[in-house]
């Protein structure tokens, strides 16, 4: 490699102490700023020299300029940490260049050139995981959304798409498997060095790039595609791991095929691979045929990964492989676009899931979770739009609302066109954007063309943020039912004024007596009120609101119990049922624990809501005309996020304490009925079957209430599902609920655990995250103890998470009334911060939601988010997060 000379001998004038002089506020970027690059850059060629310490990267870029952007006569080559060995243009060293808060500004005279900068980088000391850095003695690579420019100096931004050719080399032990996006068209070696040729035929923006080099081992397949293309596949991993990657490659094989049905797409390469790698910041990226994820959502057995663990796996490789056409054949003009691959991408995998296992329980998960963390991002000091106006660090937007509010509004289009229409607009996207990088614009213009639905006022939703309320009123009057829906958005940073918005509501009016409705109506309330009246009921009718969950709203409703009650017991929309269970529930504990205080709830409304709860729960238990899998989602009672979002202020104890109290009380009350479906579902032996799936679901679930009800009895049962266990989901549900206990039993089986799977690195996250978060009372003793653990390390975003998260996420520990739990999040920020900063930023999330909570805690929250805002040198990632957060 040509390493011709050193900075200062060629002219050039690096400022290479960036990270020093950054200031304290980063620069706002803004959407209304866009302007195209006024270079085109068709061909790069990136030639890699491979060590774990040293790397030299030479990369020559083909340039001409761009006739629709303003002419320039510098190019802007964006680089971070990156210090220039030798810049040439055209084959000549030049001094034209500077090198301004670690981006390259090139003069260049005329129309075309061919610029070779040669850099070099250490990859074992690039703790932030972006760039190209070292895992496990491997070398692999994250350059979404701004990594690329960590490995060389270049237009890293979506809108300049290129394609790449790549050379590497490096030697044959240490890195004996050598991969880039594309396809391999050249091996050869020399001595103790190898090298691989790749060539990628798509142009694609440097956010997709990727490289791994390493000793890795692949489950090989193959797939052909519709019109007769054979695509090899291989899923890499490390040695051992290779008999845990059957799960992903049958996933990955059913994703191809379902993207040919659903959506008519077809792969485009003659090669498709996925690379495990164990530290990596986020789930699995989608680079052009070299798809990189973390080992979390590739590898799966019986015995290491439980059922969600296994429905994680074939939701993320579906997500990533969906990417080739929403991303990457179609990728974004700039971030702000970013729902535009994202949202999109979730839908069809949720589409995808849909399709593969039971469509209704996959609706009510998806909902479970845009519930419990985009309401609560929607409503704190981080909401934003699906398609933001301004961001400081990208790294931030990562959000579930992009991601998971994103997907529900692509939807909520579906739920107006129709599947078929709504496929013509699709069809119609992919068609008219192929290759280009798209606007959120471009779909919603598309879909119009396509669907034929009039968007205008629908593109609200992706200007406003916060979660739309929808008041429903029903009277009735001789035999008329009028319904009056109301909605208001509420005010959230940056827009405390909004408009109304087309909201689709799915309804049915149930007759009483039979038990019957005369279908399903779909009503789009796009005013702030509107009335509708509906003839012919002698008697009030019973009303099923948002069915499906046409919209991702809360929805106030005037319902009494006794119709929830008949609501949970008869609805024939899977998730209305589950919706009158869940508001049953959220109903009494909101009342327990709320605004009002104990004192605002009457003891005998308290009990009769309970009775009604417990009569619900009960019909749930013994009703053969459900099937497992869905009595496990009616057994799942309302999570302490969610209720705490139904109050304006919450105390976290009370929530708690009134949400134990009801499963206790349940759990005896019941003990007849949980018991015998225990006992009826611990019959069933293991398999992958829908069915026997459900009833792993209904074990844990039962589990729970009885731990609850009858302590003793439940310990001695989970010890022994624990000591029965043939597989993860087994096994997991009884250690969580033996962990949230005290005793020899906890001990014993926390014990076995840890020895039967040290060295297993996922299932050791487990057993941290069991612990993090369990209803044990000493868990934040627990915690602190674990993260002076030999296994912990703040290097690995896995097991961080696997401690912090779940216990950000804990019931109680966390809002310890000391504040102890919050100082040890913002300790874990500041610490992490100057390593991790995408990691560590997202840990300011839980220390967002002082606002909504009572003083004491508020408080206490705010002097720690106050702390890290005090720290010299924050990352621009966790610096943006706690001004947000405080402001
Ligand atoms: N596009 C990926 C998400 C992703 C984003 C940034 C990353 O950097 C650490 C990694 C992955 C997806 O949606 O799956
Ligand atoms: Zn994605």
């Amino acid at each position: 490699m040509d390493i011709a000379r050193t900075p200062s001998e060629t002219g050039g004038n690096p400022e290479m102490a960036d990270a020093a002089t950054e200031p304290k506020s980063p620069a706002i970027i803004r959407r209304e700023d866009y302007q195209p690059f006024a270079w085109n850059v068709p061909e790069t060629r990136l030639e890699f020299d491979l060590g774990l310490e040293r790397t030299t990267v030479r990369a020559t870029l083909k340039i001409a300029r761009n006739p629709a952007a303003e002419p320039s006569p510098t190019i802007l080559l964006n680089g971070d940490g990156l210090v220039p060995l030798s810049v040439m243009v055209d084959g000549e060293a030049t001094p034209s260049w500077t090198v301004q808060n670690g981006d390259m500004i090139l003069s260049l005279p005329g129309d075309a050139h061919t610029i070779t900068i040669v850099n070099e980088i250490d990859p074992s000391a690039n703790t932030q995981l972006m760039g190209l850095f070292a895992s496990n003695g491997m070398l692999c690579t994250q350059c979404e959304a701004e990594g690329f420019r960590r490995i060389t100096f270049f237009p890293d931004r979506p809108d300049v798409l290129s394609t790449y050719s790549v050379r590497m080399e490096g030697a044959k032990t240490q890195f004996p498997v050598l991969l880039s996006n594309g396809n391999m068209v050249e091996t050869g070696e020399s001595g103790e060095t190898h090298w691989a040729e790749w060539q990628d035929p798509w142009p694609k923006p440097s956010y997709l790039f990727a490289l791994v080099a390493g000793d890795l081992v692949a489950n090989s397949d193959s797939f052909t595609t519709a019109s007769g293309r054979k695509v090899a596949l291989n899923i890499y991993v490390r040695d051992g791991d290779l008999p845990r990657t059957d799960h992903a490659m049958r996933s990955l094989i059913a994703s191809m095929k379902w993207d040919e049905e659903a959506f008519g797409r077809e792969y485009d390469l003659d090669l498709f691979n996925i690379v495990a790698v164990s530290d990596f910041n986020m789930g699995a990226m989608e680079n052009k045929g070299l798809n990189i994820f973390n080992t979390k959502y590739v590898l799966a057995d019986a015995e290491t990964a439980t059922d969600g663990d296994y429905d994680a796996v074939e939701g993320v490789i579906g997500h990533e492989y969906f990417h080739n056409w929403s991303g990457n054949r179609i990728t974004c003009q700039d971030w702000f676009q970013l729902s535009l691959k994202e949202g999109f991408t979730v839908l069809r995998d949720q589409l995808f899931s849909e399709d593969m296992q039971s469509q209704p329980v996959k609706r009510i998960e998806d909902v479970r979770i845009l519930r419990s963390v985009q309401f609560p991002e929607d409503s704190g000091p981080l909401a934003h739009p699906i398609r933001p106006d301004s961001f400081q660090e990208i790294s931030n937007f990562y959000t579930s609302t992009i991601y998971n509010k994103g997907a529900e509004v692509i939807r909520m289009m579906r739920t107006m066109a129709g599947p078929d229409a709504f496929r013509q607009g699709t069809d119609l996207y992919f068609d008219r954007h192929d290759g280009e990088a798209a606007t959120c614009e471009d779909f919603i213009k598309a879909m119009e063309d396509g669907s034929g639905l009039d968007l205008t006022q629908f593109r609200l939703w992706y200007s406003q943020a916060g979660t739309p309320k929808i008041s429903v009123t029903l009277a009735h009057e001789g035999d008329t039912a009028t319904l009056t829906l109301k909605q208001t958005v509420p005010p959230t940073p940056g827009q405390p004024a909004k408009y109304p918005m087309p909201i689709p509501l799915k309804i049915a009016l149930f007759d009483r007596s039979s038990g019957m409705h005369d279908g399903q109506q779909l009503i789009v309330l796009d005013k702030e009120e509107t009335t509708i009246a509906f003839t012919g009921f002698a008697e009030k009718p019973v009303l099923s609101v948002n069915r499906g969950f046409s919209a991702p709203v809360t929805v106030e409703r005037d319902i009494s119990r006794d119709d929830l009650v008949f609501l949970a017991a008869r609805d024939d929309d899977p998730f209305a049922r589950y919706e009158a269970m869940q508001d049953l529930v959220v109903g009494h504990l909101t009342a327990a624990a709320g605004d009002a205080g104990a004192a605002g709830l009457n003891d005998m409304e308290s009990s009769a809501a309970r009775r009604d709860i417990a009569a619900a729960l009960r019909a749930i238990l013994v009703d053969d005309g459900i099937d497992d899998s869905m009595r496990g989602e009616l057994m799942m009672l309302p999570g302490q996020t969610y209720l705490a979002e139904q109050l304006s202020i919450a105390d976290p104890a009370r929530i708690h304490a009134a949400r134990e109290g009801l499963k206790a009380w349940l759990g005896t009350e019941l003990d007849a009925e949980l018991s015998a479906l225990y006992e009826r579902v611990c019959a069933i032996p293991y398999s992958l079957d829908a069915d026997a799936r459900g009833a792993r679901k209904v074990k844990t679930q039962a589990l729970v209430f009885l731990a609850a009800g009858n302590p003793d009895k439940a310990s001695r049962l989970a010890a022994a599902q624990y000591a029965n266990a043939d597989n993860m989901t087994d096994r997991q549900g009884a250690l969580m609920v033996l962990t949230g206990m005290d005793g020899v039993a906890r001990t014993n089986a926390l014990i076995d655990f840890y020895r039967r799977y040290e060295g297993n690195e996922l299932v050791i996250d487990k057993w941290f995250a069991l612990q993090a978060s369990s209803l044990h009372p000493n868990a934040l003793e627990h915690v602190k103890a674990l993260a002076g653990h030999k296994d912990f390390t703040l290097r690995n975003p896995n097991r961080v998470r696997s401690l912090y998260m779940a216990f950000a996420g804990s019931p109680h520990a966390f809002h310890a009334e000391s504040g102890e739990g919050y100082r040890m999040i913002a300790d874990l920020v500041l610490a992490l911060d100057p390593m991790n900063p995408q990691t560590a930023a997202r840990f300011v999330t839980p220390l967002g939601r002082w606002r909504r909570l009572e003083p004491g805690r508020a408080a206490l929250m705010r002097k720690e988010l106050e702390r890290i805002a005090a720290a010299s040198a924050l990352s621009r990632d966790t610096y943006e997060q706690v001004t947000r957060s405080l402001g």
